[in-house]
């Protein structure tokens, strides 16, 4: 089952057993000609999202673990095959800066390294139903928000992925001490798999709100969105 029909079999079952269970006969094939059903749970989601970021605590740490309990291999998860993984030139790469940032300069691969790194063996969670313990290191994201200039204040920060995957994230949680901008995993340079040359990496949420190649981060105040998020999957998704 592809994530779309997964969720959509979630759906249907959530409206089976909810009070919206007069309407599970509709039609879940048509995403861009949402139903009443289908705008009812979205709402549902947006207030979900609410009630999420106001009991997100910043300083409440996401669980850690200890080396030897390190999935190994990592696990492999992406909108498409390994086989198709696009490999990003380490050398040109850049993070092009947008939206409320005073400093719009991109950055390189080589200043992120020489910035201060954060390390942590920490859980993901993909909502396949699968989980990893990995160890990422990187630079702490609130340092680089802060380095660039960005305006603490605005809602978002939102990121663009060299595949063209996206998402975006809150403030508050942009600026927990354990999101970071990883650079390495178990101590080496992430791989193209898994992110090459940099991804972001929140403890504090699902997967998918763990963008991998990352080209571009920008803050803004307009809900950007995301990949997955645009098709349903609750925005907040804290893990
Ligand atoms: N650029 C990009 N980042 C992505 C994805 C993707 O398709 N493209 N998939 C997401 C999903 S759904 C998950 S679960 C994690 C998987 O990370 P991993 O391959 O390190 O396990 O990456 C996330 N980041
Ligand atoms: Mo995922």
């Amino acid at each position: 089952m592809n994530k779309l029909s997964e969720r959509r079999a979630l759906l249907g079952r959530a409206l089976a057993f909810g009070a919206l269970g007069a309407l599970t006969g509709c039609d879940y094939d048509h995403p861009h000609h949402p139903d009443l059903a289908d705008r009812a749970l979205r709402a549902m989601s947006s207030w979900n999202d609410r009630v999420q970021a106001a009991l997100f605590d910043p300083a409440t740490l996401a669980p850690t673990y200890r080396p030897d309990q390190i999935t190994r291999p990592p696990r492999f998860n992406a909108y498409y095959d390994l086989d198709q993984v696009r490999v990003v030139d380490g050398a040109s790469w850049k993070l092009d800066l947008f939206g409320a940032v005073a400093e719009k300069r991109p950055w390189r691969l080589t200043e992120l390294r020489a910035a201060p790194q954060e390390n942590q063996i920490t859980r993901l969670i993909c909502v396949e139903g699968w989980r990893v313990i990995g160890q990422w290191g990187g630079v702490p994201l609130h340092w680089f928000l802060r380095r660039i200039g960005a305006d603490l204040r605005a809602r978002y920060v939102s990121v663009r992925c060299a595949d063209g995957y996206y998402s975006s994230i809150d403030m508050a949680s942009a600026l927990h001490p354990q999101t970071i901008l990883a650079l390495d995993f178990l101590g080496r340079p992430l791989t193209p798999p898994f992110g090459f040359p940099v991804r972001l990496r929140i403890p504090t949420k699902l997967g998918f709100k763990n963008p991998k190649s990352l080209v571009a981060l920008g803050v803004t105040n307009v809900d950007p969105g995301g990949y997955w998020e645009d098709q349903g999957y609750n925005w907040f998704s804290g893990s």
